[in-house]
């Protein structure tokens, strides 16, 4: 049997018995990317990308998914379910037909990318769609879960915040020690919340000699850690992170005061130019909400912040193939020609 992935690599870390079943589907282990072009143009130190999109379905869900999933599996669990603006769905799909589990996910209607209701459908989970947003969805799994015997799979279960946290340990790996700067998509809080853990438990081990400052960013328009409340009807081009009432908002709150780091907001605007500059100048297709980051270090940069000594890493928490009608809506126009050499030399002046 292969030994590769989050279980087996972190088996130390992960709150792994003798009666947990270890499998994987290829999930952990993605690029750290060095980004030199990006980091002139922002003007910082050292800047790394943390790209993961090239877990197996395509977001950091995975890694918090597999362990997740291994546990329900441990509990003789028969079905998994999950509220969902996509991402952690499209995992929990994937994961529950490895094992051979229900999934029953439940989503905003129409609010999100339609790559990720592909993997949903294509992985045979049971889809419900609400009339109405994600924090809606997740008080009523909440509710379901808590009355039948299905197992809860979004990051309130705290085997999902155990798994997510190996992305941590994968940067002082690499990096020989943490950085000084992570900056963070925020929506329900889950992953900045299972970052800072696992940052902390490095250093407590002697693997690094600091812990990074967390750098959180909320779109503008579902920001309810900035304004200090929760927003009632969140809008964002950013459907992922379209989250009003996050369910580790107190988690996220503490991993930002104890690392001295900050949570703040970027507009839809500032979003799509980040990924839009993440794919023209680093070659990594990000999905809106994983440009958050980016965007708000460009943010940052913009408001004067002196990074010019900082080692900085941004989580590119997706891949941008997930959502390609929000990365075509504008689009240039690209020529359209005849299958004739002559002229296609005369539209690009050679002839
Ligand atoms: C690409 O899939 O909440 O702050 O239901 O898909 O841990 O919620 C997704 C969130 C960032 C925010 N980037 O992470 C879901 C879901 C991407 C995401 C986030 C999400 P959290």
């Amino acid at each position: 049997m292969l030994k590769t992935g989050v279980l087996y690599r972190y088996k130390d870390f992960l709150p792994i018995t003798p009666q947990t079943p270890l499998f994987s589907l290829g999930e952990g282990d993605t690029p750290l990317v060095k980004c030199d072009q990006l980091a002139q143009e922002i003007g910082c130190g050292e800047l790394y990308l943390k790209l993961e999109g090239c877990n197996p379905t395509g977001s950091f869900k995975d890694r918090g998914m597999v362990v997740a999933v291994a546990k329900a599996l441990e509990e003789k669990s028969q079905a998994i379910m999950c509220a969902s603006t996509g991402n952690t769905s499209a995992s929990a799909a994937a994961y529950a037909a490895y094992c051979n589990l229900t999934a029953m996910i439940v989503v905003p209607e129409g609010k999100i990318a339609l790559g990720k209701l592909a993997q949903a459908i294509v992985y045979g989970a049971e889809i419900l769609t609400i009339e109405g947003n994600f924090d809606q969805a997740l008080q009523i799994v909440r509710e379901l879960t808590d009355k039948h015997p299905v197992t809860l799979v979004n990051s309130l279960n705290p085997h999902r915040i155990e798994g997510q946290k190996t992305a941590s340990f994968e940067i002082i790996d690499i990096l020989g020690d943490a950085p000084d700067y992570l900056f963070i998509p925020v929506g329900n809080a889950g992953n900045i919340t299972a970052y800072w853990k696992g940052f902390k438990e490095y250093y407590e081990l002697g693997k690094a000699s600091k812990r990074p400052e967390m750098m959180g960013f909320q779109a503008e328009g579902a920001a309810p850690i900035v304004h200090g409340h929760p927003i009632e009807k969140p809008e964002t081009v950013a459907t992922a992170i379209r989250i009003g009432n996050p369910a580790s908002w107190q988690q996220a709150s503490a991993a930002r005061d104890e690392s001295g780091g900050l949570i703040d907001m970027v507009s839809d605007a500032e979003i799509l130019a980040a990924q839009k500059l993440l794919a023209t100048r680093a070659g990594v297709f990000g999905e809106p909400a994983s440009a958050a980051s980016l965007a708000g270090l460009v943010k940052l940069s913009r408001q004067g912040w002196d990074l010019a000594k900082k080692t900085i890493v941004c989580v590119i928490t997706g891949t941008g193939l997930k959502d390609t009608d929000t990365a075509l809506k504008d689009a240039p126009p690209f020529l359209q020609l005849p299958a004739n050499v002559k002229e296609i030399e005369k539209a690009l002046g050679w002839g």
